[in-house]
C-alpha cells in the first residue's frame, strides 16, 4: 500500500509542473474599461488568451458597462437590451470556449465615437502559440554559464528527485 502511494505521489510530482495556470486578464491593465485614450486592440495585440484564462473589466460601476456581442453588433456598435448588459463595475468573464469573442460598452457613444470595444480570440489550451521565449532560453549557447539554463534544470531535477526520495522514505 505504501510503495503505492509513493508511485502516485512520484506520478503527482512529475506531472504537477506541466499543468497551465490560468490568467485573468486586466482589460486595460491601468486604465482599466474606460473611454479614456482607449485602444483595446493594441491591448489584446501581444497576448494569448486561453480557455480557462477570464476577462476582468474594471471600471466605475455607472460610468461604464460591458456587452458580449456578435460579431456585426461589435462593428456596428449596435447596444443590445439594458438587462444583458453586466455593469458592477467589477465584471469577470470566464472564457470557456476557444473562439472569436467580442465586448462593447453600451454607455452613451463610447462604443461608436470612442473605440471602447474589445475584439478577442480565445484558443485551446494545448493549440495556443508557445510563449515568447524567455532571456535565459535566447541566449546563445557560448554564454552558457555554470548558472545556465542547464545548471537551473539539472538542479531542480535534483529537487525533486529528493523529494521522491524523501517520500518513499517516508511511505514505505
Ligand atoms: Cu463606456
Amino acid at each position: 500500500m505504501a510503495s503505492r502511494f509513493a508511485i502516485l505521489a512520484i506520478v503527482a510530482l512529475v506531472a504537477l509542473p506541466s499543468v497551465a495556470l490560468a490568467t485573468q486578464w486586466t482589460v486595460g491593465d491601468g486604465i482599466g474599461w474606460t473611454n479614456i485614450n482607449s485602444d483595446y486592440n493594441a491591448w489584446a495585440q501581444d497576448k494569448v488568451f486561453r480557455v480557462g484564462d477570464s476577462l476582468l473589466f474594471s471600471y466605475p460601476a455607472g460610468n461604464h458597462n460591458v456587452f458580449k456581442v456578435n460579431m456585426t453588433d461589435f462593428q456596428q456598435c449596435n447596444i443590445p437590451p439594458p438587462n444583458e448588459a453586466l455593469s458592477t463595475g467589477h465584471d469577470v468573464i470566464p472564457l470557456k470556449t476557444a473562439s472569436v469573442k467580442w465586448y462593447i460598452c453600451g454607455i452613451a457613444e463610447h462604443c461608436a465615437k470612442n473605440n471602447q470595444k474589445l475584439k478577442i480570440t480565445v484558443v485551446d489550451d494545448a493549440e495556443g502559440p508557445a510563449p515568447p521565449p524567455t532571456a535565459a532560453a535566447a541566449a546563445p549557447p557560448t554564454n552558457k554559464s555554470s548558472l545556465g539554463p542547464n545548471a537551473l534544470i539539472s538542479s531542480s531535477f535534483k529537487i525533486l528527485a529528493a523529494a521522491v526520495v524523501a517520500l518513499v522514505l517516508i511511505t514505505v
